[in-house]
């Protein structure tokens, strides 16, 4: 469909300059899907080609480039006719028809020339187009440049943003499209071709792929590796093309194989793959049977290049080494596999006079060992045969010693004869044929001891035999007559007797003086043997050994000993006393006798003689000298008496001092001794409680003492009281102390007080009395009130014991009038009170209301006596009567209209009453009553 948009002319009038008038022609091809651009086509004023170009280039793409017939049509038929035609994109330059702008010679086939045309006038190089012309419509013409033609402009329909990248824009007639690269499609040429999607993963190896523009589409690019023990199988590169298909098939990674192995039956195989059988990763273990060992590695490995790790092993079977026979033996052996094959079985025999050492049988084990290998035949054995004492034996050894057919003959030395026989032979069962003969020593005759000695022999060979030696020897004391020694000869005999024993002589003894001496004798006097005892006489002691005895050497066993006095313990001195002895054999010695005196003060305490006696013991213990004893002393009451005793409590020299206890005196000598004689040299004194100075009752009190040491003396407690109304002014209690001076001073009895009584308020009198001290105990007062006061409560009061005074303090009360009530008009009243209501000093004024006047006075005074100085006044009407003016006041009075003669009545017979008492003219019932109201008590 086309529009034409009438031509619109725009005058800017500020700038007052005609905008060229433009025709638009627009050809939307869109149509449905709309919004895709097409050459449009514009044409400008009339102007010279080279304005025209550089306008279209300005408002436009460029001045239009004729390129087909189509085009050329379409032109014709867009824009209006005009009588000077367009001027369109050629120019000659350089004598070529040229499409300027593009600056591309416009080659024969494309130039449209109108008949005649294009003619070779100087000038004329710029081509215009005969549009809408009767005849060569739309062809060209060559023209002046300078001629002013409308320049036929077009605009491009693609623009940066027409296609993608991957898409050339090709402007066609009124539209353009999208001519789009290899492996793209898409309006705008935007997508890339896709290519089957590929699993990128995959056993064995990996993809790397790279996509350049979207994923598995056009130019993506993948690229395999296979990993180690895996081959590629295909290209190992593949791209998707611009038709959308992969250049190759997915290629694959295929395990790397390794040769399948067979394994004999002799052993065992056991494979574990890690893919495939006998593939990459795939490990083979081997083991052989028993009997059979493996030569080779016992495991295998499939590696990356496809070669086994290993070569391969084998099973061999075991072989033990060949046995041979050991001498004096015959062996056999057999076996399944070969005589000294695993399994195989050797069986061994000794000959006589031989035996096997170990196992007859041994086998060759899976380990390729014999299992009882070297065995013997060992020659059987006799018994060891020892040397032959005193003799020799001589054996012949042929399959070692003392071992079958050992031949053994045996001798004796000199001096020993052989008991058996001499030649012996080891058989066959081990034994030998005969025993081995004994060498026994020749016999000499037998020996006797000799009397007190005695016989030893060494016996190598048996007693009293070949080579017996003895020798005899004498007992102690006594002594050898002969030949010691004999000895047993080879030919049996002895070579000397044996001797006699004699025994041996000690010098002659003597008693000891104070003694004597008693001797045994087994072999003569004073010879060996012989015991002398001595005795002492009594009184006596020996000093040595008793027993003596003549020794082996001849010799006393000690010397004969002494007699000696006994001795008595030394005796000292008593203390304090002296002790004399006579001694005929030694001091303190048997007889010594001894007689003890005592020093002066002292006395003998018991025997003064003593005597050693013959036991050695004193007849008596020396006796003690004793002080002469004095009275025990007792410490004096409240005293205390302390003794120094160098002889014994109380005894000769003991000095006692008294002292005497706090608060207490010495009364005498206070130091005594004991003298000699046992008496005291003084009395123990007495202890006295030291005295206070006498006290007395206070007055009004008393005071009471208790008097442990007497009285007023130490210890002594006093407490003072008081009478009744009186009162300690100190404390009570005092105590005489040990300085003999009160603790207190005595306490003084006062006056209890009363409370301070005040004068009251309108008391004219106040009399009091003190017999003790202002306002105490025993204090009197009288009250009196003043005039026009009455006294209301006790008149006088006292102070009692307690403290408090006896009734409560009386008050003045002024003196009652009679009140006046309230009054009725015309007569008011006017009042003051300086004491009280109607009282003592209270006055009233009266007046009356205009036209009465006041019947009687216009003050009333209460006065001291509780009386008014007047009576009642009286309103009287001016000129009235007076029992009008009456009638009047009453009625007025009165509250209510009721009755007023009644009230006249009434009021005239109280006032009557009234005036037979006193002066009042009111009454109150109330002020009856009270009695209390003296005004009206007298
Ligand atoms: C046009 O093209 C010609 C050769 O093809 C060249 O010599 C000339 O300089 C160009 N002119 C311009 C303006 O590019
Ligand atoms: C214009 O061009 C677009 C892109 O090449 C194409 O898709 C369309 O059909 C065209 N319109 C016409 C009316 O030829
Ligand atoms: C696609 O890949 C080919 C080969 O590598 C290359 O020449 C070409 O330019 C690529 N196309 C684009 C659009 O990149
Ligand atoms: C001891 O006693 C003897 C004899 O009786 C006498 O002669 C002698 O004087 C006394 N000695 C003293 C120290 O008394
Ligand atoms: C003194 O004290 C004693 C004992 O406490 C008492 O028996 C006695 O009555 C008292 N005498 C007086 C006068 O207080
Ligand atoms: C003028 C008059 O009424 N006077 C009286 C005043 O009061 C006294 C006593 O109450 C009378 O006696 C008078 O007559």
């Amino acid at each position: 469909m086309m529009f034409l948009e009438s031509a619109h002319i725009r005058i800017n009038l500020h700038h007052g300059m005609l905008i060229v008038a433009l025709t638009v022609f627009v050809k939307d091809l869109g149509g449905i899907g709309g919004g895709v651009q097409a050459w449009t086509y514009h044409y400008s004023p009339r102007m010279k080609w080279e304005d025209g170009h550089i306008w279209c280039k300005k408002h436009f793409t460029g001045l239009v480039v004729i390129h087909n017939e189509e085009e050329t049509a379409f032109v014709n038929d867009l824009v209006p006719f005009t009588r000077r035609y367009y001027w369109i994109g050629i120019k000659k330059v350089e004598k070529v028809w040229t499409w300027v702008d593009a600056n591309k010679t416009v080659p024969l086939e494309a130039q449209n020339w109108a008949t005649g045309e294009p003619d070779n006038i100087t000038g004329q190089d710029c081509v215009e187009i005969y549009i809408k012309r009767d005849n060569d419509t739309a062809k060209w013409n060559n023209e002046m440049c300078h001629h002013r033609k409308a320049a036929l402009c077009y605009r491009d329909s693609c623009i940066p943003d027409s296609c993608s990248v991957h898409a050339d824009c090709v402007e066609t007639v009124g539209n353009y499209t999208c001519q789009c690269h290899p492996g793209f499609i898409g309006p705008r040429c935007q997508e890339a071709k896709q290519c089957p999607v590929l699993n990128e993963t995959f056993r064995g190896g990996r993809m790397n792929c790279s996509h350049p523009f979207a994923p598995h589409s056009y130019n993506s690019t993948c690229e395999v590796g296979c990993n180690e023990g895996y081959e590629l199988h295909g290209y190992d590169l593949i791209r998707c093309d611009h038709t959308g298909q992969w250049t190759a098939s997915l290629p694959t990674c295929e395990v790397k194989q390794c040769s399948p192995i067979f394994f004999p039956i002799t052993g065992n195989m056991t494979c574990v793959d890690a893919v495939k059988p006998f593939s990459f990763g795939s490990q083979c273990d081997f083991t052989c049977q028993e009997g059979y060992r493996l030569v080779g590695n016992d495991t295998l490995t499939c590696l990356a290049s496809g070669n086994w790790s290993e070569p391969l092993p084998t099973c061999t079977m075991v072989q033990c080494n060949s046995l041979k026979s050991p001498p004096h033996a015959s062996m056999q052996c057999h076996g399944l596999l070969g005589e000294h094959s695993y399994g195989s079985m050797c069986a061994l025999q000794c000959e006589e006079g031989f035996e096997l050492i170990g196992n007859n049988i041994t086998k060759c084990s899976a380990s390729g060992h014999w299992s009882h290998p070297h065995p013997v035949c060992r020659a059987k054995k006799c018994p060891a045969l020892n040397f032959l004492p005193h003799g020799s034996l001589v054996c012949t050894d042929p399959h070692g010693s003392f071992s079958f057919e050992t031949k053994c003959v045996s001798t004796c030395d000199k001096g020993f004869f052989l008991n058996g026989t001499a030649n012996t032979e080891c058989t066959s069962s081990g034994s030998w044929s005969t025993d081995v003969p004994q060498c026994l020593a020749k016999k000499c005759p037998a020996l006797k001891f000799p009397p007190h000695g005695s016989l030893v022999c060494t016996d190598p060979h048996g007693s009293f035999s070949f080579g017996s030696e003895c020798v005899s020897a004498c007992d102690k004391g006594f002594f050898l007559n002969g030949t010691a020694n004999t000895e047993c000869t080879s030919m049996g005999i002895w070579n000397a007797d044996v001797p006699e024993c004699l025994a041996k002589k000690c010098p002659a003894l003597n008693s000891p003086p104070h003694g004597s001496l008693v001797c045994a004798d087994p072999h003569g006097s004073f010879r060996f043997g012989s015991t002398c005892v001595s005795t002492c006489d009594k009184g006596f002691f020996l000093n040595g050994t008793a027993n003596t005895e003549c020794t082996s050497l001849g010799s006393w066993s000690t010397d004969v000993p002494q007699c000696l006095a006994k001795k008595c313990p030394a005796l000292n001195s008593p203390p304090h006393g002296f002790i004399n002895c006579t001694d005929p054999h030694g001091s303190f010695s048997f007889g010594s006798t001894c007689v003890s005196t005592c020093d002066k003060g002292f006395f003998l305490n018991g025997t003064a003689n003593t005597e050693c006696t013959f036991l050695g013991s004193w007849s008596t213990d020396v006796p003690q000298c004793l002080a002469q004893k004095c009275p025990a002393l007792n410490s004096p009451p409240h005293g205390f008496i302390n003794c120094t005793d160098p002889h014994g409590s109380f005894s000769f020299g003991s000095t006692c001092v008294s002292t005497c206890d706090k608060g207490f005196f010495l009364n005498g000598t206070a130091n005594t001794e004991c003298i000699s004689s046992g008496s005291w040299s003084t009395d123990v004194p007495q202890c006295i409680a030291k005295k206070c100075p006498a006290l007395n009752s206070p007055p009004h009190g008393f005071i009471n003492c208790t008097d442990p040491h007497g009285a007023f003396s130490f210890g002594s407690k006093c407490v003072s009281s008081c009478e009744s109304g009186f009162l300690l002014n100190a404390s009570a209690d005092t105590e005489c102390t040990a300085q003999a001076t009160w603790s207190r001073e005595a306490a003084h009895c006062l006056a209890r007080p009363c409370p301070l009584l005040a004068k009251p308020p309108h008391y004219g009198n106040m009399n009091c009395s003190h017999p003790y001290s202002l306002s105490s105990f025993g204090s009197h007062c009288n009250f009196e009130c003043e005039e026009g006061f009455w006294l209301k409560g006790r008149s006088s009061v006292l102070c009692n014991a307690t403290g408090h005074w006896s009734e409560n303090l009386p008050t003045c009360q002024p003196v009652q009038c009679k009140a006046i009530p309230a009054l009725s008009l015309p007569l008011s009243m006017n009042c003051s009170h300086p004491l009280g209501n109607f009282s003592f000093g209270s006055q009233c004024l009266f007046s009356c209301e205009e036209g009465f006047s006041l019947n009687g006075t216009d003050v009333l005074f209460c006065s001291s006596s509780g009386i008014w100085n007047n009576s009642l006044p009286t309103c009287k009407a001016e000129g009235l009567p007076v029992g009008t003016a009456m009638l009047l006041y009453t009625g007025v009075g009165a509250a209510s209209a009721v009755v007023p003669l009644v009230l006249i009545g009434l009021a005239m017979l109280v006032m009557t009453r009234c005036r037979k008492r006193g002066n009042s003219i009111l009454t109150d019932e109330h002020a009856w009553d009270e009695n209390v109201n003296p005004a009206f008590e007298s």
